[in-house]
C-alpha cells in the first residue's frame, strides 16, 4: 500500500476581484492600509494587464498538474495536495488545518518560488510549520530552494534557444539577456541573505546552457518604501546596457517567477516594453514556466529528493 504524504503548495496568491485588492494590498503591508493613492495605482495596475491577474488559475494548474505527476511517476507515496497562499485565502495556515483534519500525519512542502529568502521562502515554512506545531501531530518537511533544479534551468535554456533561432546572427551578437527577480530591501544583505547569490548561480547557469554572450543581473517590481532596494532596477539596467554597449535586443527573464502575473505582465511587458520602445530596441520575454511539464518535472524532482532525505 502506498504511503499517505500531505503536499502542501504555496505560493503568494492574487486577489480574485476588484474588491478583493485593498484587503490583499494591507496583508502585503502587514496590516498597514496602503494610502488611497497607492491603492488606486495598484487597482490601475491590474487593470492595465486586463482587470485581474491569471495567477490564481495558473497556481492551481501548477499544483494539480505537480499532484498527479507525482502520482504517477513512482509507487512507493500517495501525495494529496492542498493550496496555502501567503496573502488571500486560501491561506497557508487554512491550509495546514485543513491537511491535519483530513488526517495527514506527514506532509511535504513546496513555495512555487525558486529562489530562497527570509522574505520569500522563509516566511511561508516558516507560517506553515508553526500552524503545524499548534495542532500537533503533524510533521512538514519542507523544500528550502530549488534556483539551481536541472529540469528548471533546462527550461530557460530552451526558451532562450528558441528565441535566439528566430534571430539572424547579428541580432544574436548585439542582444543581452536581463535576468530578475523580486527586489528586496537591501537589509538583506547584512543579515547575508542567500537570495541575491541564487539569483545569480541561476543566470549562470542558464547563460552557459544557452551559450548566452551578454547577460547582466537586475531586479524589478521593488516597493514603494523609503527604505533602499536591491537595485539596478530592470528598467535603469536596460538604459545604462543600452547607453555603454549599444544592445539593440534585451531579453527579459524574469527566472524570480514562475507564471504570469502581475510583475511580469506589467512591469516587464508594460514598464521595460516602455523604455525599448524609447530606445529603440527590440523586446524580447521568453514564455514564463506555468504548466509547462518540464517545469512541473522540475517541481516534482525535488519534492521527491525531499522526502526521500527525510527517510
Ligand atoms: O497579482 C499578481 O499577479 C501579482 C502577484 C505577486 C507576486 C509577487 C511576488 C513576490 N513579491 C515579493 C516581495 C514583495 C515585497 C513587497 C511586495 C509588494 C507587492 C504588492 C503586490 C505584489 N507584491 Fe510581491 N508579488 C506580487 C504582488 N512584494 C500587488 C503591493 C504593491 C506593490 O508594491 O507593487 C512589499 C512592498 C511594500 O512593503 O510595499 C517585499 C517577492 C516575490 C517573489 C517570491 C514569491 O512569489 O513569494 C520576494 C507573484
Amino acid at each position: 500500500m502506498r504511503r499517505r504524504l500531505g503536499l502542501l503548495v504555496m505560493a503568494y496568491g492574487t486577489p480574485y476581484n476588484e474588491k478583493d485588492i485593498e484587503p490583499y494590498f494591507t496583508h502585503i503591508r502587514h496590516g498597514r492600509r496602503p494610502t488611497d493613492e497607492e491603492l488606486q495605482d495598484l487597482k490601475e495596475r491590474y487593470k492595465a494587464i486586463g482587470g485581474i491577474s491569471p495567477l490564481a488559475k495558473i497556481t492551481n494548474n501548477q499544483a494539480e498538474k505537480l499532484v498527479a505527476h507525482l502520482n504517477s511517476k513512482q509507487e512507493e507515496y500517495e501525495f494529496q495536495l492542498f493550496i496555502g497562499l501567503k496573502h488571500i485565502h486560501p491561506f497557508i495556515e487554512d491550509a495546514v488545518q485543513k491537511m491535519y483534519k483530513e488526517g495527514i500525519k506527514e506532509a511535504v512542502s513546496i513555495v512555487l518560488a525558486p529562489h530562497y529568502s527570509t522574505f520569500s521562502i522563509k516566511s511561508y515554512n516558516e507560517r506553515a510549520k508553526k500552524e503545524a506545531e499548534k495542532l500537533g501531530n503533524l510533521q512538514i518537511s519542507s523544500v528550502e530552494k530549488w534556483y539551481d533544479e536541472p529540469k528548471f534551468i533546462n527550461y530557460w535554456i530552451d526558451q532562450l534557444k528558441h528565441i535566439f533561432q528566430t534571430m539572424e546572427e547579428d541580432e544574436r551578437k548585439r542582444s543581452v539577456v536581463i535576468f530578475s527577480a523580486h527586489s528586496l530591501p537591501e537589509r538583506i544583505l547584512q543579515a547575508k541573505d542567500p537570495y541575491p547569490e541564487q539569483l545569480e548561480e541561476t543566470a549562470k547557469l542558464i547563460a552557459e546552457g544557452a551559450g548566452v554572450e551578454n547577460y547582466a543581473i537586475g531586479w524589478q517590481s521593488a516597493g514603494n518604501t523609503p527604505e533602499p532596494w536591491l537595485g539596478p532596477d530592470v528598467q535603469d539596467l536596460t538604459r545604462d546596457l543600452f547607453e555603454k554597449h549599444g544592445y539593440t535586443s534585451f531579453i527579459y527573464c524574469p527566472v524570480g517567477f514562475v507564471a504570469d502575473h502581475l510583475e511580469v505582465l506589467y512591469d516587464n511587458d508594460i514598464e521595460c516594453r516602455q523604455v525599448t520602445d524609447e530606445l529603440g530596441v527590440r523586446y524580447y520575454r521568453p514564455k514564463m514556466p506555468n504548466d509547462d511539464q518540464l517545469f512541473i518535472e522540475a517541481l516534482a524532482d525535488v519534492v521527491l529528493k525531499t522526502v526521500k532525505k527525510k527517510r
